[in-house]
């Protein structure tokens, strides 16, 4: 695919992945929102509509950050980032025969967020690994950034404590593994 603004928006991210097992490639795109576009009846249409609230100045666009089949159940997870003033946010999205389903379970920064895995980013931006960590073929999602299993602890002006948040498949969902503290 060829991106009509390869510099800036709109960001055409991922193209010629059959995220659905349909055989059919689904195309993705970054606009102010983030789209999915899946073929059907021989014409594209949005099967994914990932919108963010009407705050403008503070947020980026939902993108794709990985496509990985990481259950190991033939059908790919669509690892979507969201940027909104203070924290790092991620879905793992999979297609649920219908429609994509998050398959993240998750405490979430706030009510609105709720489901998302998320790193409050007053010292760095969160980043992510996709790794089988203990060997067993299903790989874990691994976030490193400031998180805390309590933030109402967390004056305003004092940093998070930064860690490392492993989320792992228990058979229906990826959920919070582990949380290993490496210090402010
Ligand atoms: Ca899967
Ligand atoms: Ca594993």
């Amino acid at each position: 695919m060829e991106l009509a603004y390869p510099h800036g928006y709109p960001r055409p991210v991922v193209s010629s992945l059959d995220l659905t097992g349909d055989n059919t490639p689904e195309i993705a795109v970054s606009l102010s929102e983030l789209y999915i576009f899946g073929c059907r009846s021989a014409q594209y249409v949005p099967l994914l509509k990932e919108p963010l609230p009407d705050i403008a100045n503070s947020c980026d666009a939902p993108v794709i950050e990985h496509v990985l089949d990481m259950n190991m159940n033939g059908r790919p997870e669509v690892l979507v980032h969201t940027y909104f003033l203070p924290y790092d946010l991620w879905q793992v999205l999979e297609w649920q025969g219908d429609t994509f389903r998050n398959i993240l379970s998750a405490p979430g920064p706030d009510e609105y967020f709720q489901g998302r895995a998320f790193v409050h980013v007053d010292t760095s931006a969160g980043h992510v690994e996709l790794s089988d960590t203990d060997g067993d073929g299903i790989t874990e999602l691994l976030i490193y950034g400031g998180f805390s299993d309590n933030p109402a602890l967390i004056a305003p002006d004092d940093p998070w404590p930064i860690a490392i948040q492993t989320y792992a498949w228990d058979g229906s969902v990826f959920s919070q593994k582990s949380v290993e503290y490496l210090g402010n």
